[in-house]
């Protein structure tokens, strides 16, 4: 329940742990925008969360404002939403540690994610990256928020901020708000797969760019990676399990088209992977071209950028200190 408006409260963050892709967008940002009226929402540039895997310091920096300016690019308007970087708003910080004694080693240790970045971070498995979870119920519970939009990636991630909250408010009754996770409907974008294996998610991090598409690409980049992306054995355009690669490319025409499965399958019924890897293309060049140009604007434009996120955290940290505030007292702190 939100505190100063009638509206129920969004939180979600994106990590700017690399370029935006196109799963990125259509299992996250893309609905960040429609939730804009009907709710009050509040969306952060997560830098505390992209150290858990090493960071060089300049390009960090940039992508924190080039993430910043995409949600912009896709339609956040700071205006009627928060817009701000975590690292802006102390009580994140804060609240992670009261939340680390309120968080058990088991239930840390049985994070997919976490098993799934020590594996490839191999040489870096440190206790951040452990904390990830725990930094990310922080986010959510500071601003007592009611909905979290997020991909199907993350459920394991809004369960254990639920159960942490829950253990919490037994503890010291009526502290936080129990969130729900927002899910993408099976279809919607809820996972957007790798056009170079289309068994695993398309990712950010994947070492090969031919897998990911991302929002900044230029058309023709765009064009060869959809071209080239691995599909199945048989030609058939039309959505099965069985055929993974061409149902991830089914699913990404139709989000950029709005047209439904059933009119794709008519669309394309006796034409091959030849005409409709570059239809797919097209249309995913026509959805991202403004995108596009509106970052490249918005990024050459910082004083703006910076007025932005810092209105956004001015506001960000009145509503998670209110929050902080009720947690350290019930806790048991001497007041400041
Ligand atoms: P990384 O590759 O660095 O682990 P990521 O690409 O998964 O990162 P995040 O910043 O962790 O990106 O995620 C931002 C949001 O995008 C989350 O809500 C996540 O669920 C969503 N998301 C990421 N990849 C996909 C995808 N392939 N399909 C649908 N949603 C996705
Ligand atoms: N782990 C998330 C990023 C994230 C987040 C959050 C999402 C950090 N804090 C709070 C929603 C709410 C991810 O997308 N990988």
């Amino acid at each position: 329940m939100s505190e100063t408006t009638a509206k129920k409260r969004i939180f979600s963050g994106v990590q700017p742990s690399g370029k935006l892709t196109l799963g990125n967008y259509l299992g996250a940002i893309r609905n960040f925008d429609l939730l804009q009226d009907a709710y009050e929402c509040i969306y952060c540039v997560v830098d505390l969360h992209a150290i858990t895997v090493r960071q060089d310091p300049a390009t960090l920096r940039r992508a924190t404002l080039e993430v910043l300016a995409q949600y912009m690019a896709c339609g956040l308007d700071p205006e009627k939403s928060t817009l701000f970087i975590q690292s802006h708003v102390p009580a994140h910080a804060e609240l992670a540690w009261v939340l680390n004694c309120f968080t058990m080693f088991g239930e840390a240790s049985r994070m997919t994610q976490f098993k799934d970045k020590s594996a490839k971070h191999a040489d870096n498995v440190n206790v951040g990256l452990f904390d990830y979870p725990v930094l990310m119920a922080a986010d959510i519970l500071l601003y007592q928020t009611d909905y979290v939009p997020v991909g199907v990636d993350q459920s394991q991630h809004i369960e254990i901020a639920r159960n942490i909250a829950q253990r919490f408010n037994n503890t010291h009754p009526g502290t936080f708000v129990i969130p729900e996770g927002m899910y993408p409907q099976a279809g919607a974008g809820a996972k957007i797969c790798s056009l170079a294996d289309p068994t695993k998610k398309m990712s950010k991090s994947d070492e090969n760019p031919n897998g990911f598409i991302l929002l900044l690409d230029k058309p023709e980049d765009i064009m060869r990676k959809f071209k080239r992306a691995v599909t199945d054995s048989d030609s058939r355009i039309i959505l099965s399990e069985d055929k993974p690669g061409v149902s991830n490319l089914i699913q990404i025409y139709a989000l950029a088209t709005g047209k439904s499965v059933a009119e794709i399958e008519a669309e394309f019924a006796g034409k091959g992977y030849g005409e409709f890897k570059p239809a797919v293309g097209e249309a995913v060049v026509e959805m991202l071209r403004p995108i596009r140009e509106k970052t490249e604007d918005l990024l050459k434009n910082k004083d703006y950028l910076e007025q932005v996120y810092t209105e956004g955290a001015r506001r960000a940290n009145y509503m998670a200190q209110k929050t902080l505030d009720k947690v350290y007292r019930k806790v048991g702190f001497v007041k400041r």
